[in-house]
């Protein structure tokens, strides 16, 4: 993600979860050093650092197994997580169901409150993927992110695309309060030439 100078601000905890399979420890190791890794199912948790620029904190990435097992695992991360990053399989509709409901899970979490989150769309590199907006739709995040700020990122940890965005990203949620990141969003907008009602849809999907 880009290391500039060498006085940082320490380091932010993010954890990624998401359904077995996903590609959560597939993107984590395209993003740490863009190799593609063969992956075996992960028990237990890969933690990686990713540097980011020297205004912000360096990531530590807790990547948690996703399997059904390892699920009541998933909230002893849960206190210290400054960001929370819920990587989908967006070609796999059939499991759409349950990552909804693991999600809606988690961030019932009272220590997650206000946390913010990035949803990675990952696999869009299958032709059959969902679209950002579709799995926006399925997965309810307008309703179930209501009161944090939140985005999704569509991304292939297979090519590497939309990865380092998806992470930036949730750099920008986790630095910027709510009320600032849509003032953000709507400037650029505008300067872009879109219009208020272009802006206001775009709101409605994402912060
Ligand atoms: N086509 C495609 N395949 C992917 C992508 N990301 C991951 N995969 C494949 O999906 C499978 C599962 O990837 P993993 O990274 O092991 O998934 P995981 O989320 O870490 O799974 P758990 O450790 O069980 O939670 C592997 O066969 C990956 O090669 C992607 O962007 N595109
Ligand atoms: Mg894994």
């Amino acid at each position: 993600m880009g290391v500039h100078g060498s006085k940082r601000q320490k380091q932010a905890q993010v954890l990624m979860l998401g359904l077995d399979g996903s590609g959560k420890t597939t993107l984590l190791y395209k993003l740490k050093y863009n190799e593609s890794v063969v992956t075996v199912p992960t028990v237990g948790f890969n933690v990686e650092t990713l540097e980011t620029d020297r205004s912000s904190p360096g990531l530590t990435v807790w990547d948690v197994g996703g399997q059904r097992r390892m699920r009541p695992h998933w909230r002893h991360h849960y206190a210290d997580t400054a960001g929370l990053v819920f990587v989908v399989d967006s070609w796999d509709q059939p499991r759409l169901v349950e990552a909804r409901k693991e999600l809606h899970r988690v961030l019932r979490y009272e220590s997650l409150r206000g946390v913010p989150v990035v949803i990675l769309a990952n696999k869009q590199d299958l032709p059959a993927a969902l679209s950002p907006e579709a799995l926006c739709l399925n997965l309810e995040l307008r309703r179930l992110c209501d009161g944090r700020a939140w985005f999704i990122q569509p991304c292939s940890a297979t090519t590497g695309m939309g990865l380092e965005q998806g992470f930036r990203r949730i750099v920008y949620l986790m630095k910027t309060p709510l009320k600032q990141t849509q003032e953000d969003i709507k400037i650029k907008m505008k300067s872009k030439g879109f219009s208020i009602t272009a802006v206001r849809r775009f709101l409605l999907c994402g912060s």
